[in-house]
């Protein structure tokens, strides 16, 4: 158990950060949430996070970036509850799985269809590029679906519980929903049962409830609408107020 709260910089929309609080949830580990918006990050935010994205985890004097490396670091510093396999193979299939999920996942469900839907008109006043997102619904979202549903467990990743592979994949399809995204339960029925069971696991459960609300406020009462959710929330922020683009920023 860890003697401190941990400190999350993030924000419950981000799948990225869902997956990161699911296996704090998990391990039982108590943590306070720094909620921002990764775009109206200040420069201490860009001193924390080289990249300008969120979530960045303070454990201390430990500050760390991405999602994947801050869950690992989780896993290696308190490994009851494990949220990783231990056989070695399934270990790396897992962790591919997260890989996956970070980068094809997040780049076709996430930045082209929310991000254009969602965080373009809302963040950078654009235009919604309705017709963008559905060519990439058209033309990318099956094949990601067909490798998922080769790859779909039966139950979790680890078997009985459900560890980050299964929280990485299955947050993205919560924006997708978010962004008026439909996974077809009769051409993809793993994939849809797999993310169901995991949605209905109780820390997803409660944090994709949180994210849905955040998502409904303005930035500047995010705060306050996770502590009327019973979220703890962190005494300084690296929140800011005006958009800023990071190195990588994909929309
Ligand atoms: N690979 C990173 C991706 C994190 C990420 O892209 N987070 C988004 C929020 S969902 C972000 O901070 N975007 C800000 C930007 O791209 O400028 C991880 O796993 O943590």
């Amino acid at each position: 158990m860890a003697d401190r709260a941990l400190i999350i910089i993030g924000n419950h929309i981000s799948p990225f950060v869902r997956k990161v609080l699911a296996v704090c949830e998990v391990k039982g580990l108590p943590y306070a949430m720094d909620s921002i918006v990764p775009f109206f990050g200040t420069e201490r935010f860009a001193r924390l996070s080289p990249l300008r994205r969120i979530p960045v985890l303070i454990d201390g004097d430990v500050v760390l970036n991405d999602s994947s490396v801050i869950c690992e670091y989780l896993e290696d510093k308190w490994p009851e509850r494990p949220v990783l396999p231990k056989d070695p193979a399934a270990r790396a299939q897992a962790r591919f799985l997260d890989e996956y999920a970070d980068t094809r996942i997040a780049d076709v469900l996430l930045w082209k269809v929310f991000g254009r839907a969602l965080v373009a008109p809302a963040i950078f006043k654009a235009e919604r590029d309705v017709a963008a997102i559905q060519r990439t619904i058209a033309q990318e979202v099956p094949a990601v679906l067909d490798h998922l549903e080769a790859w779909a467990p039966q139950t979790f990743t680890m078997g009985d519980t459900p560890g980050v592979a299964d929280f990485s994949v299955a947050s993205h399809f919560v924006n997708y929903r978010w962004a008026r995204g439909v996974l077809d339960a009769a051409r993809w029925p793993k994939v849809h049962a797999w993310v169901t069971r995991v949605e209905a696991c109780a820390p997803m459960q409660r944090l994709n409830e949180i994210g849905a609300k955040i998502l409904r406020v303005p930035p500047d009462a995010h705060a306050a609408t996770l502590r009327e959710m019973g979220v703890p929330v962190a005494a300084e922020t690296v929140g800011g107020t005006s958009p800023q683009r990071g190195p990588m920023t994909a929309i």
